[in-house]
């Protein structure tokens, strides 16, 4: 590995400097802070530079900068990121790309947009509204997680069941490969069969094979009327399978500790007169079947109680979070199986009930690493994935290399090496530790 110490990183301040002005090579330490440091607080790395290209061409040419010095770089978009890999730590360069937000104009007649990578998920919601139409993928960092960010995780959040993933949404890209090369494939051909697409490739990819600097977009229709927003407090996470149909636009769940929680730090009123293990929060077009023994209650503003657990849980104390999915069919066993780990602190769940995904938080806890060993051997002995929604980064970088079959793992090397062979684009994410 190449640290900051062993590298020409002087002279390279100085060409950044000569490509993108001094104000947007940051190299102040407050002025940095706020960009090593990860959303969670549980990760705070270093670097000598925050750098801010504007235009695709700027990133070209930082990039072919840190590739003729071997500089290793870590992009970043909103630092929303929840498993440490939008921060340097090893002294990287940090290639901020808040500053890409360009916002095409909407094509209404094929639900299409063009936006720069640094365009935040509500600036894009609001644009494509603006227009009649609407983004597929909503999540409760909208305001800062950007277009980069997300396509780079492949981020979930509260629709998949409706729209899919972020990888769903994507007609194209342009990349900035590890050499500086730009590629581009923005041109919005619905049907196209040339070949394998490396653009595919970039989805998930974590910052680790190149630097998205804009994206090609499905749009959809706007929803006529606001959906209906229904909680109901279960007993089993099972049941709440049953409210899923074909108008289900969100089926997300929490635990009652998370309940109590909100309700504690946020002074929410208590939504239920019920106490439940267990609380269903779905958002549909078509009206549920819940049965009469089934305690719910039926307004928009419930949502609040789902969206603002992420940020509870970190007013209570720096969180280890795991975010994994299970089989349908085991959604309870698994809630069981966490329960009788007896792990020490606080624990939470929560998560996108449809997929079967959990986000398993604990705070309080002395010794995050083996957290994670215990709650990840959970779900590899129930088939269950342990990234479900926000990647590998560092937090599961040795679990994935352990867990990944070797021939996945082999064609995964292979790949980084055909496009980042001399290792400068994230090398902590996939592959350090
Ligand atoms: P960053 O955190 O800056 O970076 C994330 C990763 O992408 C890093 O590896 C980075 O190197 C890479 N990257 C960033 N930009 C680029 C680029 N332009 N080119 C190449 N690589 C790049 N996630 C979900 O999936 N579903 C949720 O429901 C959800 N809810 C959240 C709620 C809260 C309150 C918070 C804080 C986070 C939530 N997240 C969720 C996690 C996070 O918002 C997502 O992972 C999001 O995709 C990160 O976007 P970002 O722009 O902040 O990326
Ligand atoms: C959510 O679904 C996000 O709220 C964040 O993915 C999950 O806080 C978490 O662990
Ligand atoms: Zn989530």
């Amino acid at each position: 590995m190449i640290t900051d110490e062993e590298t020409p990183l002087d002279g390279a301040l100085d060409r950044f400097r000569e490509v993108l002005g001094p104000e947007h090579v940051l190299t102040d330490s407050d002025m940095i802070a706020g960009y090593v440091r990860d959303w969670t607080g549980r990760w705070t790395g270093h670097t000598r530079a925050v750098i801010r290209p504007g235009s695709v061409e700027e990133v070209q040419e930082v990039v072919q900068i840190c590739h003729e010095h071997s500089l290793p770089l870590v992009p970043q978009g909103g630092n929303t990121g929840l498993v440490g890999g939008s921060i340097p730590h090893r002294g990287e360069v940090v290639f901020s790309l808040r500053r890409l937000d360009r916002l095409g104009p909407v094509d209404e007649k094929r639900h299409e947009v063009t936006v720069g990578a640094g365009v935040t998920v509500a600036t894009l919601q609001a644009h494509a509204r603006r227009a009649g139409l609407d983004y597929g993928v909503d999540l409760a960092s909208r305001d800062s997680a950007t277009i980069g960010g997300t396509i780079a995780t492949n981020a979930g959040g509260m629709n998949v069941v409706a729209n899919g993933d972020t990888r769903r949404q994507v007609l194209g890209l342009e990349v900035v490969f590890a050499d500086g090369t730009v590629a581009s494939r923005l041109g919005g051909v619905a049907k196209e069969s040339t070949g394998p697409d490396p653009f595919q490739l970039m989805v998930g990819s974590e910052g680790t094979l190149g630097i998205i600097t804009a994206a090609r977009l499905r749009l959809l229709p706007r929803l006529e009327a606001e959906p209906m927003v229904i909680l109901v407090g279960v007993e089993h996470l099972s049941e709440g399978l049953d409210l899923l149909g074909p108008g289900s636009n969100a089926l997300e769940f929490f635990d009652r500790s998370c309940l109590e929680a909100v309700i504690g730090q946020r002074r929410l009123p208590r939504p239920l007169s019920g106490d439940h293990p267990f609380y269903i929060l779905v958002e549909t077009r078509s009206t549920p079947e819940v049965p009469d023994s089934v305690e719910a209650v039926v307004d928009r503003r419930l949502w609040a109680y789902r969206e603002q657990i992420t940020e509870t849980v970190n007013q209570i104390g720096v969180p280890v979070k795991l975010d994994v999915a299970v089989p349908l069919g085991r959604l309870d066993e698994f809630a069981a199986a966490v329960a009788s780990l007896g792990l020490e602190g606080q624990v939470f769940l929560y998560g996108h009930l449809a997929e079967g995904n959990f986000h398993v938080n604990v705070v309080s806890n002395p010794d995050p690493e083996t957290v994670v060993d215990r709650v990840l051997r959970v779900v590899v002995e129930m088939d269950g994935v342990i990234a479900s929604e926000h990647g590998i980064g560092v937090a599961k970088a040795a679990w994935w290399r352990a867990s990944t079959d070797p021939a996945t793992l082999a064609i995964n090397r292979q790949i980084k090496e055909a496009f980042d062979p001399r290792r400068i684009l994230n090398p902590e994410v996939f592959w350090g530790g």
